[in-house]
């Protein structure tokens, strides 16, 4: 039987429509990607926040919605949507993460600004502490945040990570749930968020829990903007307690121009670049779904729509 794939994600496209057909192919999958069909012939549906589809109810014989992006905060909720709803995990999208997480944490562990930012030409002979000596927060222990807490591990940085489950990963202190929080969070000289955008996380880094961290702790933001508290953000930076903000997403993105992220001094703006779906990679992840999908077996990276991750 010949699979109809609907592609419906238009501006993606011109990355895929090479390399998914080839990954349908390898997997053993006969299917035919498209970019439009009648909805009661479409098998499958890969879809992105930016898709112009938002109504799944024609969709009767869809087997499964496939996410490209990992965050699903813009479709969980989506009532329309009755199929098994997958999000994406892609080893590409994954060694990005962990490059964007290692690259920024070194920048502010070895505080790299002071030289390279160096108007006054000032010989300032102060070494940094060891990794060893540094304490690393990861909030979020999934497929990112541990790849990126294992990888600060293996510099060495002593690594606390956080979920909502009970975990144990070597090389890492675990905790979990609301009690382990605090003690996640107390004495952190830098905190990585990497939590999906739930009810549950919102506003996770607050007034309050922004007081628990090190002084002049940095946080580095690539899982969402919701969760941190902007205002509460500033008024730490203001009293020194936290030391810098390298935030990657944000409540609305593009970040708007009269936001004061983007003038001030402590905070470093990337624009949502942390990490991408890479193609190659993420058609191979959709076409194992497919095929897993056909051949009876479970989904993988189903999204716990009560949970909303
Ligand atoms: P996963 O679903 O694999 O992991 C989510 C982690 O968050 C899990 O460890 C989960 O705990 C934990 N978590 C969820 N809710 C809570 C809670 N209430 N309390 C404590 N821990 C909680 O997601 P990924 O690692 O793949 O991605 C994380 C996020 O990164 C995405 O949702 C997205 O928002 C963001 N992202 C950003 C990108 C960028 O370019 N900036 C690119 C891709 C993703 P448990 O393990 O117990 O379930
Ligand atoms: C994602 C993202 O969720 O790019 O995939 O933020």
């Amino acid at each position: 039987m010949t699979l109809t794939v609907l592609f419906a994600a238009p501006e993606l496209w011109p990355q895929y429509e090479t390399h998914l057909p080839k990954a349908l192919a390898e997997a053993g999958v006969t299917a035919n990607v498209v970019v439009a069909a009648a909805p009661e012939m479409v098998d499958f549906i890969v879809y992105a926040p930016s898709a112009p589809l938002q109504d799944f109810t024609p969709y009767r014989n869809c087997r499964a919605v496939l996410s490209l992006w990992a965050g699903v905060e813009r479709i969980v909720g989506n009532e329309t949507l009755t199929q098994p709803l997958c999000r994406m995990v892609d080893p590409g999208l994954t060694e990005g993460m962990v490059e964007w997480v290692v690259g920024h944490t070194l920048r502010h562990h070895l505080g790299m600004d002071r030289h390279i930012i160096n108007p006054g030409h000032v010989w300032d002979p102060i070494c940094p502490p060891l990794a060893r000596e540094r304490r690393v927060t990861v909030l979020g222990l999934g497929a990112l945040g541990t790849a990126c807490a294992q990888a600060l591990a293996a510099l060495n940085f002593r690594v606390t990570g956080w979920s909502r489950t009970e975990k144990s990963v070597p090389g890492l202190h675990c905790l979990w749930g609301e009690a382990g929080l605090t003690t996640a969070l107390e004495g952190a000289e830098i905190v990585v968020t990497l939590l999906p955008k739930t009810p549950a996380t919102e506003n996770i880094l607050n007034a309050e829990s922004l007081t628990l961290p090190a002084r002049g702790a940095v946080i580095l933001n690539p899982g969402r903007g919701a969760l941190i508290d902007d205002d509460a953000l500033l008024a730490a930076l203001d009293t020194g307690q936290i030391g810098h903000a390298t935030l990657d997403v944000f409540r609305t993105e593009p970040l708007p121009k009269d936001h004061p992220f983007w003038t001030d001094p402590r905070v470093t703006v990337t624009p949502h670049i942390a990490a991408d779906t890479r193609a190659v990679s993420a058609a191979r992840v959709i076409a194992e779904n497919i095929r897993r999908n056909v051949a009876g077996e479970e989904l993988l990276h189903l999204v716990n729509r009560r949970l909303g991750y």
